[in-house]
């Protein structure tokens, strides 16, 4: 399928905390975007250095870093098409104060710091974010949807 993409999203300990996990994922599988990937985990400080790095040196970094790890994230990976920029789209904007309506810090969040999920920004980004969360074999590879063809032409 062209365009067909995987993305990396994680709900961060904030909404596994709220019991937003099920209201996040529903928002995903409705907008017609396919599971391959699925696991809570804690982040250790190790790992959130790895996804993060791009942020290091920048004033929110310790503050993000010591959220990140506070608490079990649950991570997925998404695929379809125009999978990634669909999730960011699905996400809203990072400050929710800003989020549009809809979107799930729009309706959900308030603030920057705990703004409940995390999609990947780009294809070189899901790439890596999907190598650093999950092992090749535990992505479920092409697994046939029965609604795919309700979904795309
Ligand atoms: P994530 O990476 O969480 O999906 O967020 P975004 O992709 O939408 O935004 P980002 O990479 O610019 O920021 C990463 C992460 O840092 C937090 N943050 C960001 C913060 O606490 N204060 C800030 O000023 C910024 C810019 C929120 C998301």
């Amino acid at each position: 399928m062209a365009d067909l993409e995987r993305t990396f999203v994680a709900v961060k300990p904030d909404g596994v905390q709220r019991g937003l996990v099920g209201e996040v994922i529903s928002r995903f599988e409705r907008r017609g975007l396919k599971l391959v990937g699925l696991k809570l985990l804690n982040v250790t400080p190790a790992l959130a250095e790895k996804h993060y790095g791009e942020h290091k040196g920048k004033p929110f970094y310790e503050g993000l870093v010591s959220f990140i790890t506070s608490g079990p994230v649950v991570a997925m990976v998404w695929e379809g098409r125009n999978a990634i920029s669909l999730c960011r789209n699905v996400i809203g904007a990072t400050n929710p104060a800003s989020a549009a309506p809809g979107t799930i810090r729009g309706d959900l969040a308030v603030e920057i710091g705990r703004n409940l999920v995390h999609g990947s920004d780009g294809p070189e980004s899901a790439v890596r974010e999907v190598s650093i969360f999950f092992h090749d074999g535990e992505l479920v590879q092409g697994w046939k949807r029965e609604t795919d063809t309700w979904i795309c032409e």
